[in-house]
């Protein structure tokens, strides 16, 4: 196993859109526990494909206090939402230290295919269902900042830029 590095944002292979998986062997396993490993390692509760510059639709959470929970979801499709939306304060690996509020419906039925192309449909609320959203959007190239404001995408932006500098 091993953690992989993460995209950062504003990094443009971040909207990369991920193309289905249409192979569930041995390789895809493989990455889906590399992708857990960075993703308890970070830690972060959620992590798309996508952030690790693999632009298949592959999606790991665990959002159980013991992070002993991983869910994989692969290929997943909304299959409906609530009209009822909340807004929850949202984070990400690609953007780190900028939290910001995000509305979005709060319930969501996704269906999806486990690792070993098994299919099953998921009942999702709360923070979970806010993690699916949020890892979505990864898979079709959208980050949670552009949902947000222009000047708060700009100052983000440059934050971020300014942090890349500082690093390196
Ligand atoms: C997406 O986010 C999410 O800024 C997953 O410095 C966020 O795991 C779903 C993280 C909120 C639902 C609600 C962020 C770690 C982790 C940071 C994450 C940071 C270190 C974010
Ligand atoms: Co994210």
């Amino acid at each position: 196993m091993a953690a992989l590095p993460i995209l950062r944002f504003p990094d443009p292979r971040l909207h990369t859109v991920a193309k289905p998986v249409d192979c569930f062997d041995e390789p895809l396993r493989q990455l889906v526990r590399d992708m857990a490993e960075t993703m308890y390692t970070a830690p972060g509760i959620g992590l798309a494909a996508t952030q690790v510059d693999v632009h298949q639709q592959v999606i790991v959470i665990d959002t159980s206090d013991a992070h002993n929970r991983l869910q994989v979801f692969i290929n997943p499709e909304i299959i409906s939402a609530s009209t009822d939306a909340k807004v929850y304060e949202e984070g990400c690996l690609s953007v780190p230290g900028i939290y910001e509020e995000v509305e979005r419906p709060d319930r969501v039925r996704v269906r999806a295919f486990d690792e070993h192309g098994r299919e099953f449909t998921y009942d999702a609320e709360g923070l979970m269902a806010v993690c699916l959203q949020h890892e979505m959007d990864h898979l079709k190239g959208r980050v949670f900042v552009q949902y947000l404001s222009r000047l708060k995408q700009t100052r983000i932006r440059s934050r971020m830029l300014k942090q890349d500098r500082e690093v390196a």
